[in-house]
Order: C-alpha cells, then sequence, then structure tokens
C-alpha cells in the first residue's frame, strides 16, 4: 500500500500526458482449441516478473458516471431505453466496428490493450491483476480468456475451428477478450458468473464485457449492419450471468476505473467500436 501511495503521482502524470497507457484485466474461458502450444503450467508462482499489481486499482478514479466526451454516440438518443437502445447501439458497433484482428494477433495485442501503466515490457492479467511478461510465451503463464465462454455463445465463434489462430470474427474482437494467468482461465472454465465469483475489482468489467457482448452480436438484438449474419449468435445474458441483476449490482459495485477506461480507448482507435457501458455505464440500468 506504500508503494502504491508512493507511485501515485508518477502514476497520474502518465495517465495525463499518454494516450498510450492501457490497462486490461480480464478473461475467463479460453475458447481454447487445445493445442501444446498452450498449456497449463502449474510452476506459474515461481515466475520472476509476476508481482502483485494492486497500485493499479490507485490508478484508477472510479466513477459510475460518463466520462466520455467525444462524439462518437451522436447517433444515439439515449431518452429511449430498453430494447430499442440497444438496437440502436447494436446499429452504430456494425457500422463502426472496421478492424478485427485475427485470433492468433490477440495473443500479441495484449502489450497494448493490456500494459502495465507502471512497466510497459508487461501486462495486467484479468481476474488476479498480476502484472507478467508481456511476451507471449505460448499460454505458460497467460492465455486469452473469453469472458463470455464458448459454451454459452450461443455458437458465436462454432466458426474458429482448429485452424483458430487464423480466424477473424466475433471470437477475436479484444474489447471482450483479455489475458488471464492459465491456471485461473482454466479453473473458471465456462461457469456462470455469479456461480464464479472474480475478485470485486474485476466484476464490474466482467458485467460490461457481457453485456457489450450482448448488445454487438446478439440475434436476440434487432439492431442492424451487413456483419450481423455472420458476426453474430444466440447470446442470452442469463446463459453467462446467473441472473440480470446480479449483472447490473457487479456493473455498480466494481466502478469503470482509468485502466478499463483507457483500454476502451486504446481499442476505439484499433478497432474503431467503442463499449458503451464503459463509456455509459449508467446505460446498464437502461437497457436491461
Ligand atoms: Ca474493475
Amino acid at each position: 500500500m506504500k508503494k502504491s501511495l508512493f507511485l501515485l503521482p508518477i502514476m497520474s502524470v502518465l495517465a495525463l500526458s499518454s494516450c498510450t497507457i492501457e490497462i486490461g484485466l480480464f478473461d475467463s474461458e479460453t475458447v481454447k482449441p487445445s493445442t501444446s502450444s498452450e498449456e497449463s503450467v502449474e510452476s506459474i508462482e515461481s515466475i520472476e516478473s509476476i508481482e502483485s499489481v494492486e497500485s493499479v486499482e490507485s490508478v484508477s478514479s472510479n466513477s459510475s458516471t460518463n466520462h466520455y466526451s467525444g462524439n462518437y454516440y451522436s447517433s444515439i438518443d439515449d431518452s429511449k431505453s430498453g430494447s430499442a437502445l440497444l438496437a440502436d447501439l447494436q446499429t452504430l458497433m456494425f457500422s463502426t466496428h472496421k478492424k478485427y484482428c485475427s485470433y492468433g494477433d490477440v495473443r500479441y495485442k495484449f502489450k497494448d490493450s493490456d500494459k502495465d501503466p507502471n512497466n510497459s515490457s508487461n501486462i495486467i492479467c484479468f481476474y488476479s491483476h498480476q502484472s507478467m511478461s508481456g511476451t507471449w510465451d505460448s499460454g505458460v503463464t497467460y492465455n486469452r480468456e473469453h469472458v463470455w465462454p464458448k459454451a454459452s455463445s450461443g455458437g458465436l465463434y462454432n466458426d474458429m475451428g482448429s485452424n483458430y489462430n487464423n480466424y477473424v470474427g466475433a471470437g477475436s474482437d479484444l474489447h471482450h477478450i483479455r489475458p488471464a494467468k492459465t491456471n485461473i482461465n482454466e479453473g473458471r472454465g465456462s461457469t456462470k458468473f455469479g456461480n464464479y465469483k472474480p475478485e470485486d475489482f474485476a466484476k464490474g468489467d466482467c458485467a460490461r464485457i457481457c453485456l457489450y457482448l450482448y448488445m454487438h452480436y446478439s440475434t436476440n438484438v434487432s439492431g442492424t449492419g451487413s456483419l450481423k449474419s455472420q458476426y453474430a449468435g444466440n447470446l442470452v445474458l442469463t446463459n453467462v450471468f446467473t441472473s440480470i441483476s446480479l449483472l447490473k449490482e457487479w456493473n455498480s459495485l466494481d466502478p469503470v476505473d482509468d485502466f478499463e477506461r483507457a483500454r476502451n480507448e486504446y481499442l476505439a482507435t484499433y478497432q474503431g467500436n467503442r463499449n458503451p457501458f464503459i463509456d455509459h455505464p449508467e446505460w446498464v440500468d437502461k437497457v436491461i
């Protein structure tokens, strides 16, 4: 904690002066086609580069109110609510989401999207907030976690196939894939949130990521877009959360912080689209 206090002024300067600071936090069930290159390793605790990253929390100025002041949502009438607002947001996603990296390239994007603000060589792992080397090590220490697991994604990631590193689609959208320590990722499996409870610092992120995925890709949301027929699945929120009320509760319990906000900014630049529930966490209660 003393370290955190000491670092606070430095981190504040970094946050203000750079657009390259990113933060990333989680991911749990990897759509993980088994391969010898991504494997569980028991010796994770012995890796020197791993350290507790409590200081990440101190970078954050939490707030449940909107911090976004750009014009990305200029087409959105937020006097709407429920399915009407969800549909408009989905249409916005499909019209602005211009770039999908390959699932293989996700391995190398974490160094940008989930960078440790205190050590640019490291990334922050999602469920544990541990800092570890950002150099991909074939899944030994961390791997790619789909926060909404493949098993409950209504077929959304089914086309990843065995040649999954070349896959491009909803299952390689970086907004919902986070680096997670391999043993934690595998421990969660496809357990629903509620039955699986991450640390409090990840709960809001989980809520906003799952609602993002539902809003963007669910066939149950009536937005439009040329890619919708290709990038859609029968996503149902209660297949990933034990209840809608729990998702709302977690959104309030763990407000958006600077790390999450910076990650959204980076991905908006890279992919073209934003997670509306990070920019407007108050919309969570409006749409569901
Ligand atoms: Ca959080």
